[in-house]
């Protein structure tokens, strides 16, 4: 494949933006090499600007389950900018989204846009704080939830119940008051609550979790949490920026039901553009500013463009699209787990409906330390072999692959080939 027309653009780029990008993930330090620039997009294919095509399976990180430019996506986007691009005033595509979402989660009886995961996240952890009184946040190794400073934490070491920043530039006092358990582990969980139960305004968790790669909750662990925080006058929040509408029509908390007290949104929702949600009961919803007071605010909150392009995405996503997109995405789980097998190469596919990724490791994955374990040297022979083979994964052994509607049973076939041939190749090294 030629990459001379990326190459130019990407050493234009380093001049401007850090490692030549806007979002750490997209510079392939995890797999090495140098990313491509896309010219365009549609349906399930990228196009570079060297005219390679890509089957894609990152989706904008799962934003577009519709796959790229959908038509009905882009008539709505083109429709609100003929009407004006922003109002920073309230208008009526505000309500429709808020409406199509509470319709399919009726545990959000109030909610807030924001323009993204990260503000969703940060807004819904101040609401928590605010309603409670009580400083500490309980988040789960492996999880991400955006960069607010206190949400970019790690264990502290041994059993010391508060975290250690993950990033330079965040004082210790910040994360003093997060506490950081390891995924799918309650007994953790309890003893946190027993050492501070009280203290604890809420537990933050991704109720499927899609930044360690692909780990689905044990069973009952979901639960486990909801009865803790009940327990202890804590609150639960999912953060289903990823799972909301992916997992499900009514994100991971329709699938396992458990209701969270509040529920942070964003990718799916916004088809594709900038937006993020914090919503849940209306009694904590109602403190937030005017109203209450916590204060939150945003300039282009609630875009219209933005709320007529997650519209338009979610009015497309009837039951009948999760049962097709449980179909593709089993079918390529399969394809892989029988190439790894077929190959000798010890694997764990994780899915969790149309999100999946592929664990080079003889242990089941149900956390962090096992997700560890992963052979991220193959991974990243894996990836640049497919890709010459015209198949995009996430450029990281540790991020979850999307399958959209517009992937059809010819791009798993195709895919599922190319992985064959790729995984051999990358072995073969
Ligand atoms: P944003 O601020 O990036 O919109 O959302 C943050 C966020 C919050 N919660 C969850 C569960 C998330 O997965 C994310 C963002 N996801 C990453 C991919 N794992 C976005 C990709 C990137 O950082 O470039």
């Amino acid at each position: 494949m030629i990459h001379e027309r990326s190459d130019q653009l990407y050493a234009k780029a380093q001049q401007w933006m850090p490692a030549g990008v806007n979002s750490p993930v997209r510079a392939f330090r995890a797999v090495g090499g140098t990313p491509f620039y896309i010219r365009s997009a549609k349906g399930a294919v990228l196009t570079d600007v060297d005219g390679n095509r890509y089957i894609d399976y990152v989706c904008s990180w799962g934003a577009l389950i519709l796959g790229h430019s959908h038509p009905a996506v882009v008539k709505a986007i083109k429709q609100a900018a003929a009407r004006g691009t922003s109002y920073g005033a309230p208008h009526e595509g505000e309500i429709l989204l808020a409406e199509e979402i509470a319709q399919a989660m009726p545990w959000v009886e109030m909610l807030r846009f924001v323009n993204s995961g990260t503000e969703a996240t940060m807004s819904a952890v101040r609401l928590a704080r605010a309603a409670t009184g009580r400083p500490k946040i309980l988040k789960f190794e492996g999880n991400y939830h955006g960069h607010a400073d206190y949400l970019l934490a790690k264990a502290g070491s041994g059993v010391a119940t508060f975290a250690l920043p993950d990033s330079a530039g965040i004082p210790a006092e910040l994360t003093q008051h997060t506490l950081v358990a390891p995924y799918n582990h309650p007994e953790a969980v309890e003893a946190l609550f027993r050492e501070a139960g009280e203290q604890i305004a809420a537990v933050i968790v991704e109720p499927v979790a899609g930044n360690m790669g692909v780990v689905l909750p044990a069973p009952g662990f979901l639960q486990t949490l909801r009865d803790l925080t009940n327990r202890y006058g804590s609150l639960l929040i999912f953060d289903e920026v990823i799972t909301g509408f992916r997992v499900s029509r009514q994100g991971a908390a329709g699938l396992y039901s458990v209701v969270p007290d509040m529920v942070c949104l964003g990718k799916i929702i916004g088809g594709g553009l900038p937006v993020g949600a914090y919503g849940g009961r209306r009694d904590l919803m109602q403190m937030v500013a005017p109203l209450g007071p916590v204060y939150q605010a945003g300039t282009l909150s609630g875009n219209p463009l933005a709320m007529a392009a997650g519209l338009a995405t979610l009015r497309e996503l009837g039951e009948e699209v999760y049962t097709r997109l449980e179909e593709l995405a089993s079918a390529l789980q399969q394809a892989v787990a029988e190439s790894a097998n077929k190959l000798g190469v010890p694997a764990q596919v994780n899915r969790a409906g149309s999100m999946l990724n592929v664990f080079f490791t003889e242990c089941a994955v149900t956390d962090t330390a096992s997700a560890f374990t992963t052979d991220r040297q193959l991974y990243a022979r894996l990836f640049h072999a497919l890709l010459k083979r015209g198949v995009f994964l996430p450029p990281s052994a540790l991020e979850a692959w999307f399958v959209s509607t517009a992937h059809t049973e010819s791009h798993i076939e195709r895919t599922a080939k190319a992985f064959h041939a790729a995984l051999k190749e990358a072995l073969a090294v």
